[in-house]
C-alpha cells in the first residue's frame, strides 16, 4: 500500500489586532478549497493561527487577555473550518491560544492539533519551549510575553499514528531545541508539522538579524534528516502590526532538503508529495537508533537544565 501523503502548508500573511477570528477562518477556508483542488490531505496551518501574535502586547487585564484564547475548540467561531474540511475530507494541523480548566485551575497553552479528514481532533500538542520574558520590559521595541500569557506544556511530545503514519507536532521556538526532534524520533516519527511566528528582528541579539530565514531553515533541515523524518513548517509572514515576520514556509524530506517553499509574506499555499517510506532510507541506515545510539553516554540531557561547565571556565564564572 501506498504511503504517500500529499501534504500542504498553508502560509498566512499578517493578522491584524482588530481582524476578526471569522476572517482568518474565512482565509483559512479559502486555503484548505485551494490545497484540495491540489489533491492534498493534509493542511499545516501556523501557530496562533486564529489572532494576531499578541504575545508582543503587555497587557495585565486577564480578561483583555483571555480574549485571544478558545474556551473550546471547535468553537463557534471555528467550526466553519473543522465543518469545510470535513466536507472536503481533508485534515489539518491548527495552531491556537488554549484556555482550559483543569481540576477546577484555569490554564492557558500555546496549542496545537491535528484534525481527520472526518473534521474529529486526533491529536493534541503544547508548546514546551516557551521563548521570551514574563515582564514588561521597556528597552524592547516590541514585546515578546509567552511566559506571561502561557504555561509550559505538559502533554510531552506525542506522536499520533494518523494519515496511514506516525505524526508529531510542536511549535515555533520548539523547532531550535535538537530535544524536540529526537523525543519523537525516537518514537519513530515520520512527520513533523510547526507553525511558527517569528520576528525578523530579534532584540536580545540584533547582530543575527540577518540570519534569522537562514536559522529557520538550518534547525529545520537538521532535523529532519538527523531523526529521518518529513518535516512541515508554516509561518504567519509578513508585516503584522508594525512587526515583520519571516516567511520561507517549507516541507523539508527525511534527507533534510528542502522540497517546496513559499516565495511570498502572504496567504500562500505549497505542497508535496510525502512518502512517509523514504524516512527508512535514513531511519534504518545513518540514523539507526537501535544501533548506533549510546544512551548511556547521553545522562546530562535529561539530568540537567543548565550548562554544567568544568571548574574554571568562563562559563562556570558566569553561572556563579
Ligand atoms: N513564536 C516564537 O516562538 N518565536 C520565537 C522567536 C521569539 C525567537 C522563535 O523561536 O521563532
Amino acid at each position: 500500500m501506498s504511503r504517500v501523503l500529499t501534504l500542504a502548508a498553508a502560509q498566512l500573511g499578517p493578522i491584524a489586532r482588530d481582524e476578526p477570528r471569522t476572517s482568518a477562518v474565512q482565509r483559512m477556508i479559502g486555503l484548505l478549497r485551494q490545497a484540495k483542488a491540489a489533491g492534498a490531505q493534509l493542511v499545516v496551518f501556523p501557530e496562533l493561527a486564529l489572532t494576531s501574535f499578541f504575545p508582543r502586547w503587555y497587557f495585565t487585564d486577564q480578561a483583555q487577555i483571555d480574549s485571544f484564547f478558545e474556551p473550546e475548540m471547535p468553537g463557534p467561531e471555528t467550526r466553519p473550518l473543522f465543518e469545510e474540511a470535513a466536507s472536503l475530507e481533508v485534515g489539518f494541523y491548527l495552531g491556537y491560544a488554549e484556555l482550559t480548566e483543569e481540576a477546577g485551575v484555569r490554564r492557558h497553552f500555546n496549542t496545537s492539533i491535528l484534525v481527520d479528514a472526518g473534521g474529529r481532533i486526533v491529536g493534541k500538542y503544547r508548546k514546551v519551549h516557551l521563548p521570551g520574558h514574563s515582564e514588561y520590559e521597556a528597552w524592547r521595541p516590541f514585546q515578546h510575553l509567552e511566559k506571561r500569557y502561557f504555561e509550559v506544556g505538559n502533554l510531552g511530545f506525542p506522536v499520533y499514528r494518523a494519515f496511514g503514519g506516525n505524526l508529531g507536532m510542536c511549535i515555533c521556538n520548539d523547532r531550535r531545541w535538537p530535544e524536540t526532534f529526537r523525543v519523537m524520533g525516537l518514537q519513530g516519527v515520520e512527520l513533523v508539522m510547526l507553525g511558527y511566528n517569528t520576528p525578523t528582528h530579534y532584540p536580545p541579539a540584533p547582530e543575527h538579524d540577518h540570519l534569522q530565514c537562514f536559522h529557520n531553515h538550518l534547525v529545520l533541515q537538521a532535523g529532519a534528516y538527523q531523526n529521518g523524518t518529513w518535516v512541515v513548517a508554516v509561518a504567519k509572514a509578513g508585516r503584522e502590526e508594525g512587526c515583520d515576520l519571516i516567511g520561507q514556509s517549507c516541507i523539508v524530506a527525511p534527507t533534510g532538503e528542502i522540497v517546496a517553499q513559499c516565495s511570498t509574506l502572504q496567504d500562500e499555499l505549497i505542497l508535496a508529495r510525502c512518502d512517509l517510506d523514504r524516512c527508512r532510507e535514513i531511519q534504518q541506515n545513518i540514523f539507526n537508533f537501535a544501533l548506533h545510539r549510546n544512551p548511556e553516554s547521553y545522562r546530562l540531557i535529561t539530568d540537567t537544565r543548565g550548562v554544567v561547565a568544568p571548574i574554571g571556565s568562563p562559563q562556570q564564572q558566569h553561572e556563579a
